[in-house]
């Protein structure tokens, strides 16, 4: 069962061996675990609009992806608020804001065995943002594009929702019955959640 739509963006290339001070910069990126090692011969090859991108406006808060919501710093899932999903077509339902301070809710709950299908309202979309990836369905949502909810996935256990770059990160808990939720227990799960990517991306954090 997967996402049959956008798949992750190619990550940005870039490297420099032999240019102490661009290496220094890129090594950060590189460290973060956003780019990918090409020769420095071929450097030239990358347009401005790559390395501007890439190394960001100067503003030191922005990188490529611009400041991440601080409610996901650090790969981060904010708990406050949750949605349990409701009942509704051929199965069940919930839905999520997308804007700059990420995602509202993070937090999902839904029922196992029960098809769902998850809804993204771009309310304000960025660099950052504009692709929701599903690492466990291997698919994503290009919400730039119109693709604002995915088909009906399949439910069978926790599965999670973050951004093209792994800064954003959402949670889906599967539980077996959402007339009863035990909201706190979600809570306190998914807080001490730690994203496989480390909630790295390029812009580090
Ligand atoms: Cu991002």
């Amino acid at each position: 069962m997967s996402v049959p739509a956008e798949s992750r963006p190619p990550r940005k290339v870039l490297v420099v061996d032999d240019e102490p001070k661009i290496a220094e910069v890129v090594g950060s990126y590189l460290r973060a675990g956003g780019f990918t090692r090409i020769a420095a011969a071929d450097l030239k090859q990358l347009s401005p609009d790559d390395l501007t991108s890439a190394l960001g406006s100067g503003s030191g808060s922005g990188g490529c992806c611009g400041p991440t919501p601080a409610g996901f710093a650090g790969g981060k899932i904010p708990v406050q608020t949750i949605q349990v999903a409701r009942f509704a077509g051929e199965g069940q339902e919930a839905e999520v804001v997308v804007n700059d301070q990420g995602y509202t809710p993070a937090v999902i709950v839904v029922q196992k065995g029960v098809k769902a299908k998850i809804r993204f309202a771009a309310e304000k979309l960025n660099s950052c943002n504009y692709l929701v990836y599903f690492p466990e369905y291997q698919g994503g949502l290009d919400l730039s594009k119109g693709r604002l909810e995915t088909p009906y996935l399949e439910v069978s256990e926790d599965f999670t929702f973050e951004c093209g770059m792994s800064m954003l990160h959402g949670y889906v808990k599967v539980v077996d019955d959402i007339t009863r939720v035990d909201l706190a227990a979600v809570r306190k799960q998914v807080a001490a959640f730690k994203p496989a990517a480390g909630g790295g991306g390029c812009c580090g954090q």
